[in-house]
């Protein structure tokens, strides 16, 4: 499981199933945070899948799992691994103010659950960040070209409703992001 997740290659169904620990049907980044998590026995079989965005575990998704991501991003109350994973909506193994953001963005069903985790900047959803990305970014400068509220949340780095310079800053920034040593990084290939 581990050596296709890392090295790419078409899965099986079987190994699909075993890999995919968010069961969003797909293989993803948050699937490979959530597999090295389970290796070193932070988290069990038993809590498995993850349903990200869910902070509380009550199996859905709402405002009140926002509610309790910020307190988790204010370094207030105590939380398991389980729910510092199911928080990371973003999968970059931090809590930060986009994760709360798109927890809000599910329960607005701006975006659907599965689709999470959704990484800020990664535009066309590809798992890895990009000149591609920059471009549409680019596009989205020129206020002639509309943005919907989903397009948003892909490319608004400085979470301020619109697309703005300091936006194409950070994800130019963001390009040499794959090139680091952390196997959490390396994406794996659906
Ligand atoms: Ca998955
Ligand atoms: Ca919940
Ligand atoms: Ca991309
Ligand atoms: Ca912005």
């Amino acid at each position: 499981m581990e050596k296709f997740l890392k090295h790419g290659g078409v899965p099986t169904s079987e190994q699909k199933e075993l890999a995919d620990l968010n069961g969003n049907q797909k293989i993803d980044r948050f699937d490979w945070v959530a597999l090295q998590k389970l290796l070193e026995g932070k988290i069990q079989q038993k809590d498995l899948p993850l349903l990200l965005g869910d902070v509380n575990g009550d199996k859905t998704v709402n405002t009140l799992d926002a509610t309790l991501a910020e307190k988790m991003l204010a370094g207030s109350g105590e939380w398991n691994e389980v729910q510092k994973l199911q928080a990371d909506t973003n999968a970059n193994k931090r809590i930060d103010k986009h994760n709360i953001n798109l927890i809000m963005n599910v329960a607005a069903e701006i975006i659907t659950q599965p689709e999470l985790p959704l990484e800020p900047g990664d535009f066309d959803d590809n798992d890895q960040i990009k000149s591609d990305d920059v471009i549409i970014v680019m596009k989205y400068l020129d206020p002639v070209n509309k943005p919907t509220s989903k397009e948003i949340l892909y490319g608004d780095m400085n979470l301020n409703g619109k697309f703005d310079q300091p936006d194409l800053d950070q994800i130019n920034k963001m390009l040499t992001k794959y090139t680091i040593e952390d196997p959490c990084m390396v994406p794996p290939t659906n």
